[in-house]
């Protein structure tokens, strides 16, 4: 990998945009980086939670690389969004829970890696925006629609059709990311986080993201039966009989990893 670095801490791994000179922005190489990178580690039993967060300290991804998406024509423009989504889908299926460390600028294709996360924690340093419509193109990896499914239409409308730039208390307020630390205290805290995701039982938790995610746009009614189907499938492995009972026990449970 030339563009990313990846790193293993026993259950979690970080991953991390590694291409400071350009505040990280994301050219194709990259992007192709990211896809192999995810497809591993949606492989890995070992890996229960996952980080990603931006190299140096002024940017998370600063957007799509503008220099590699000038001189593109319709077709390659058209494969390169391709890429995007399809990279910005794995990640948002990941089975593991993935955390953004929004560790400074999140542009344009950077604001839509961090939307494909599970959950984005920022330094109080962090911006957001998508500033597409400066460069007279719209967002191409699915800014314009986890945008309004996350925060809502008319805020969404606002930085869609403005390119306004947003710093992290504001993000904050409209929920865009969870919750804000200095800069320095930023992935300790992600850690903190990841090591409670995995304390818990790995396949419950992959359970409730997939819950979640295909749960999302269905109606309350098929929602709910899904989950139940999930809840169900709870009863098949070992976890729900190590949780309850070392409830039941008095004791912490002991997952297999
Ligand atoms: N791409 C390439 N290089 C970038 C970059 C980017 N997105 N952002 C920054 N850089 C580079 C700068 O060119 C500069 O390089 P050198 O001049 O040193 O060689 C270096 O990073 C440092 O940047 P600055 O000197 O500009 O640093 P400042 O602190 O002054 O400003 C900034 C930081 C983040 C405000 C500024 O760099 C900036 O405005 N960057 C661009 C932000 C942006 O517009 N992001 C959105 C990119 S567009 C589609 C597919 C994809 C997309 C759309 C459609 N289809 C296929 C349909 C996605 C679009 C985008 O993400």
């Amino acid at each position: 990998m030339n563009n990313i670095l990846i790193e293993k801490d026993n259950n979690i791994a970080t991953v991390t945009i590694n291409r400071p000179k350009s505040l990280n922005a994301l050219n194709k190489e990259t992007l192709d980086e990211l896809l192999v990178c995810f497809h591993e580690l949606s492989q890995d039993r070992q890996t229960h939670a996952i980080i990603i967060t931006g190299s140096g300290e002024k940017a998370f991804v600063a957007g799509a690389d503008i220099s590699y998406m000038q001189s593109l024509t319709a077709q390659e423009g058209r494969a390169f969004g391709k890429l995007g989504h399809l990279v910005m889908h794995t990640i948002e299926n990941t089975p593991q829970p993935v955390i953004a460390a929004v560790n400074g600028f999140a542009l344009g294709g950077g604001c839509e890696l961090a939307l494909s996360c599970d959950m984005r924690f920022a330094s109080d340093n962090a911006k957001f925006g998508q500033p597409e419509v400066n460069l007279g193109v719209i967002p191409g990896f699915g800014g314009t629609q986890r945008l309004p499914r996350l925060i809502g239409k008319g805020l969404a409308n606002e930085l869609l059709f403005s390119g306004n730039i947003i710093d992290a208390t504001e993000a904050l307020r409209i929920g865009l990311v969870n919750r804000v630390y200095p800069l320095d205290e930023l992935l300790g805290e992600c850690m903190k986080l990841a090591q409670t995701i995995c304390s818990k039982g790995p396949v419950a938790v992959r359970l409730c993201k997939e819950a979640v995610n295909n749960g999302v746009e269905m109606d309350l009614g098929r929602g709910c039966t899904y989950e139940a189907d999930l809840f169900g499938l709870c009863f098949a492995g070992d976890e729900q009989k190590e949780g309850m009972a070392a409830f039941l026990e008095k004791r912490k449970p002991v997952f297999k990893s």
